[in-house]
């Protein structure tokens, strides 16, 4: 495959340089993590995050530019049936995941995964010819790039692909702007270059059509002319399922994170977590009273719901449920979180018995940042984009709330899950995640597609996951490549849990917020209503925990946002001593993003307590987990918000639809068992 070998060629240039970067980046990262003694012990409870300016509220929930890869389309074709027609020949995955678990235990099954990724392999190539008889047929040529996750990619720009051979119907003068300028080609970087790595390529969505009569000269000219002219001409073939851009998707935190650093205040208050148990790091079994992770007492969003000690209106029950049921989950259950990726190292995740084999499935190079394409490793190099943004880590604080974290080893902070499989599948990178490989994740999260390294390798889910976390959206109709997807991953079990986006916008506009067959989850503060910045809508099924940094309703000195695993340098201060830190390994996050790993981290619960999957287990959520909502938790000043409804008798005062209700799995507990008296409760 042509732009394979390409990128390879250029990874072999390109790869050390890159992983210098990457290995400078993280050093800086790490501050002093070498330097170890009593002041690097303390600062390894730091936390990040302030009380944000409210000026900075409308740039938060600004509309952002839609951004695609220039000439590349995703078609729907037979190649999915013909994938799963050969695994089918060859046991199906469930059976090849089994014999990967058996091989852990030392029984010899290589061989068998090896046939199944050659036979999906070779489906495939008899896919990509097909496709390219058929491309050539309309007068298209392009390198085609086939997977074995069953997304078919055309790229009209790679090399192999000129000369450009789309045909105008009749030559006609120019119906479109001026030519934008072509993607430039992967610059060769200048031995001893300490430039950082070439954005990756991206045009902006503009909307427009294909002009008629257009020209071969102007189509040359022009990237974005060609992606759309190509895509018209292949969906009116009717020869595909689907024909689709590769959208760019996006985690929504490069505005929150732009800001200049602020001038460090050191919070007020003291952190009111437990003593640390000494010697820590025990596995957890059984909740028999409060996990003893330090920075417990700051993750409100965990807590009961309610007015009191002990509880916060904004709370989702996680105490109450950890305490009531003595449940705090299973290994067994597996949650797969598509994201940045995730930072192994990081001190309350490094060691954590819940983190299962991850995957890389970032494919393109400039995006991936670690030196090569797809690989068995989600470590996160950072997904910062542009000089002036610091880099998100964004999937280590989703995967922390998920419970990638230890949770009760007297240090850092608590996951909402103790016990829980999780499989990090690193898929977006810098600038943002393709639609492609976001695709790709899908399939693969849920043990439906092996995925391939650039050698060759096959690369397969051996814990296919019961339960997926998306926090992720892109400002387009869902892509019925993605819904493909979707459907396939809930048909085999899995339940998807999403971000409903934080545009304040309705959520019918966001992919995947918008798909069918996924729970769409809105975001809440502290006090337990909707939160300005949240999309909203009838697709929206559930609320949770998603915070405010531009309030502090529980005057801990501290913004209410979701305190979970994130490493920076900016803002840092030791919570006890109020000291300033120069690294930090805690952050406070607001977001749909923080607010779907709650929800998947309390199906993760229930299904380890009720044993029930799929449809039934999210009905089980939507239905017994959740608290109605109390009037007024989702209105909004009209003024404040233009796409909200003006409620009739309430003047200035409007309407978001925000779901059933607000994720409490206090319900789930029958007896009034309060975090106080449970912590009492003798072990059994
Ligand atoms: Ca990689
Ligand atoms: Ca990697
Ligand atoms: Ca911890
Ligand atoms: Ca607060």
């Amino acid at each position: 495959m042509s732009t394979r070998s390409a990128r390879a060629r250029f990874a072999l240039a390109l790869a050390p340089l890159l992983a210098l970067a990457a290995c400078d980046q993280l050093g800086k990262v790490w501050g002093g993590r070498d330097a170890a003694g009593p002041a690097a012990t303390a600062a390894r409870e730091a936390i990040a995050g302030a009380v944000l300016p409210a000026a900075m509220m409308p740039e938060i929930i600004a509309p952002q530019p839609v951004a695609f890869v220039p000439g590349e389309l995703i078609i729907g074709a037979k190649v999915e049936e013909q994938v799963a027609g050969a695994a089918a020949a060859l046991g199906m995955m469930d059976e090849v995941a089994g014999q990967l678990r058996a091989l852990a235990k030392g029984e010899e099954v290589v061989l068998d995964a090896k046939l199944e990724a050659a036979a999906a392999e070779a489906a495939v190539e008899e896919a990509s010819r097909d496709i390219k008889t058929v491309l050539k047929r309309l007068g298209v040529d392009a390198a085609i790039d086939a997977n074995a996750g069953g997304v078919i990619k055309i790229d009209l720009l790679a090399e192999k692909a000129a000369p450009l051979k789309l045909q105008a119907a009749e030559p006609a003068p120019a119906a479109g702007g001026p030519p934008t300028s072509p993607p430039t080609d992967q610059p060769t970087p200048p031995p001893g270059a300490e430039t950082p790595p070439a954005e990756p390529a991206v045009l902006v969505e503009t909307g427009a059509k294909c002009p008629r009569g257009v020209t071969t000269a102007q189509l040359q000219a022009d990237p974005a002319l060609l992606t759309q002219c190509t895509l018209e001409r292949l969906r009116a073939s009717r020869q595909f399922d689907y024909v689709e851009k590769n959208y760019i998707v996006e985690t929504g935190f490069d505005i929150l994170l732009r800001r200049p650093a602020e001038p460090k205040t050191p919070a007020p208050a003291g952190a009111p977590g437990t003593t640390p148990a000494p010697g820590g790091g025990a596995a957890p079994v059984t909740p028999t009273a409060l996990p003893n992770d330090t920075l417990l007492g700051l993750q409100w969003h965990y807590k009961g719901k309610g007015v009191g000690a002990g509880l916060s209106p904004g709370g989702a029950g996680f105490e109450p449920f950890w305490l009531g049921l003595r449940q705090g989950g299973s290994r067994n259950v597996r949650v797969a979180v598509i994201d940045t990726g995730i930072l192994q190292d990081h001190p309350d995740i490094k060691g954590s018995p819940n983190l299962l084999p991850g995957i890389d499935l970032v494919s393109n190079w400039d995006r991936a940042a670690d030196g090569d394409g797809v690989d068995a490793n989600p470590e996160d190099p950072g997904d910062r984009c542009g000089a002036q943004t610091e880099s998100s880590f964004h999937g280590t604080h989703v995967a922390g709330t998920v419970g990638a974290v230890s949770t009760n080893d007297g240090k850092g902070v608590a996951g909402g899950a103790w016990n829980v499989g999780v499989v990090n599948v690193r898929a977006i990178g810098r600038c943002g995640g393709e639609l492609e490989d976001i695709i790709n994740a899908i399939r693969w999260s849920a043990g439906l597609a092996p995925a391939e390294t650039e050698g060759g390798a096959p690369l397969v889910n051996a814990n296919p996951a019961d339960i997926i976390n998306m926090s992720l959206s892109v400002a387009i109709p869902c892509p019925a490549s993605m819904q493909a997807a979707i459907d396939a991953a809930t048909a085999r079990g899995a339940v998807i849990v999403v971000a409903a986006g934080n545009k304040s916008n309705p959520t019918r506009n966001f992919a995947p917020a918008n798909c069918n067959n996924v729970v769409v989850v809105g975001a809440a503060d502290a006090r337990g209503a909707l939160t300005f910045y949240s999309n909203f809508g009838p697709e929206v099924d559930i609320l949770a925990p998603g915070g405010d940094l531009f309030n502090d309703t529980d005057n801990d000195g501290r913004p209410d946002g979701v305190l979970s695993t994130r490493i920076t340098s900016k803002d840092c201060y030791d919570p006890e001593t109020k000291a300033a830190a120069e690294t930090c390994y805690y952050g406070y996050l607001q977001g749909t993003s923080m607010a779907a790993p709650h929800v998947s981290a309390a199906l993760a619960l229930l299904k380890s307590q009720f044993n029930v999957s799929g449809r039934q287990l999210e009905d089980m959520l939507l239905t017994r987990g959740v608290a109605p909502l109390e009037p007024g938790r989702c209105e909004i000043e009209c003024a404040r918000n233009p796409n909200a409804t003006p409620i009739p008798g309430k003047p200035g005062v409007c309407a978001r639809a925000c779901g059933r209700g607000e994720l409490d799995l206090g319900r789930f507990v029958t007896a009034g068992v309060t975090p106080a008296s449970a912590t009492l409760a003798a072990p059994r």
